[in-house]
């Protein structure tokens, strides 16, 4: 009767379809539910994204009262919350609730480094990952999770000598169980995701989760000048490697002027010039390339290799891409957000007043998460395209009216260096396609840097 049942993938996003395609690859049947809240999903749309040959039964909207007798495991993609009812209930009926993460991990054959954080997760795992390739080789690495490339998408081409390089975020780490990386590090924690994890304390337990199963022959990668990350030195099972922007440590990676230094014993050596043999910018990024170093010398890689990749290591271009400081205001491009999840994320990473350009093509996407994410970092909205009307009430009813509208990116881009004071930033993240005003993003995201280099 056990073998009868199935097993319950919540959510029809790249994870809970990639998760399907895992599972039914393993021979277990599936029942793939999305609750659907916004209304946005038919079942059409939702077999059409399964693997080819995919047999999963779809569910959409409520689930059947005896969905508990039918399934004997769950598998939560991350954007569920863990606390629904219909969750908890489960749960303690018994039945076993994982998470995508979770479930590509019980099946790795190799190696795992992971990396979280509330900023930079991506730039050091995609550092990392060019590091282990530039080792290994491209076949012998993957990288995967929050980066948008589901773990278990990828976890059957691993093996005794591959590397996995995995971007994991709370919301992944909260429904793991028995993952366990070699090499885990926890960049920083600020307040984010509140709304999920409920209170600070939560948000770092569950960071810290990416280290519960390592012991004293893992190495857990930790930045000595944040709090949170600083009080979990002493707490931490696995022997733990530090970095600090900071401060000299007596062992560890620290900026020194503006050298990055390794010490071991107080004995310390120079690495890396942050201006002469780094491409990417600001204090953030010394820090992401100095956890960079410290994780892929944990997995191993000889020093040379690991330097060698820093100085060819450019920022993704399009994504979060910073272009230049000009009259005081930071200008970054960030035409890769092309929806409204997307552009959140463009906003996350700014740590000053922002004038953000927004609109373009309508693809019928709802702005409002978009815009409450602005909260006090936006300071002037500027509108183009043909979403300009859209977004502007939508931000209104949001009570957000610093918004300008433009008729040409031109006037877009001279209004922003206008609205701009010294200390501000201008983000180009305009959670709308480019189409009816450029070919693609990669145009109008070139049109944007030349516009700024030319200032
Ligand atoms: N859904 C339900 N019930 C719910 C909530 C959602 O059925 O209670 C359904 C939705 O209707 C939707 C689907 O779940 O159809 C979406 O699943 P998802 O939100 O887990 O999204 P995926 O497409 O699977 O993408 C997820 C990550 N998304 C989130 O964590 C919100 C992606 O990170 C990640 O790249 C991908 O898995 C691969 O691992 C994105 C992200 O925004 C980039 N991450 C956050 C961040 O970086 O701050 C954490």
């Amino acid at each position: 009767m056990q073998n009868m049942k199935k097993t319950l993938v919540v959510g029809s996003g790249i994870s809970g379809i990639a998760a399907t395609g895992l599972l039914e690859q393993m021979g277990y049947e599936v029942i793939l539910y999305d609750s659907n809240e916004k209304q946005t999903l038919t079942l059409e749309t939702v077999k059409a994204r399964l693997p080819e040959g995919s047999r999963a039964e779809c569910i959409l909207g409520a689930l059947p009262e005896d969905i508990g007798e039918r399934i004997n495991r769950v598998v939560l993609s991350p954007g569920v919350p863990t606390d629904l009812p219909w969750i908890l209930e489960l749960s303690s009926a018994g039945i076993p609730v994982l998470g995508e993460i979770e479930l590509a991990y019980r099946m790795e054959k190799g190696t795992v480094a992971a990396i979280t954080g509330t900023n930079g997760k991506t730039t050091t795992t995609t550092l990392v990952g060019d590091i282990m390739k530039a080792f290994l080789g491209e076949d012998k690495v993957f990288v995967v999770g929050n980066i948008g490339n589901p773990y278990t998408l990828e976890v059957t081409k691993t093996a005794a000598d591959s590397v996995t390089v995995g971007e994991i975020s709370s919301f992944q780490l909260e429904t793991v169980h028995s993952f366990r990386p070699h090499v885990s590090a926890i960049l920083n924690i600020t307040p984010d995701h509140l709304n999920r994890h409920h209170t600070m304390e939560n948000y770092v337990a569950v960071k810290q989760r990416i280290a519960s199963n390592q012991t004293k022959e893992d190495i857990c990668v930790l930045n000595e000048n944040d709090p949170y990350t600083e009080d979990f030195i002493g707490k931490c099972s696995a022997r733990v490697v530090l970095f600090s922007s900071a401060r000299e440590l007596r062992d560890g990676y620290y900026l020194k002027g503006d050298k990055i230094c390794k010490a071991v014993c107080g004995e310390s050596e120079e690495l890396l010039d942050i201006h002469r043999d780094m491409n990417l910018v600001g204090i953030c990024n010394v820090e992401n390339v100095m956890a960079a170093i410290a994780v892929a010398e944990g997995m191993g890689v000889p020093m040379e290799i690991i330097l060698r990749v820093i100085r060819g290591f450019h920022a993704v271009e399009h994504r979060i891409e910073f272009v230049a400081t000009k009259a005081g205001v930071d200008y970054y491009n960030d035409s890769k957000g092309t929806n409204p999840d997307a552009a959140i994320q463009g906003i996350r990473a700014m740590n000053k007043p922002t004038v953000l350009i927004g609109g373009g093509y309508d693809k019928q996407s709802e702005y409002d998460e978009w815009i409450e994410s602005f909260q006090e970092k936006v300071k002037w909205l500027v509108l183009i395209g043909q979403t300009r009307e859209k977004i502007a009430e939508c931000a209104r009813r949001h009570g957000f009216d610093r918004i300008r509208f433009a008729d040409s990116f031109e006037e877009c881009l001279k209004l922003c260096t206008q609205l701009a004071e010294e200390g501000d930033a201008v983000l180009l993240s305009p959670a709308c396609a480019s189409w009816g005003m450029f070919p693609n993003y990669e145009v109008r995201g070139r049109i944007f840097k030349e516009y700024v280099n030319g200032l």
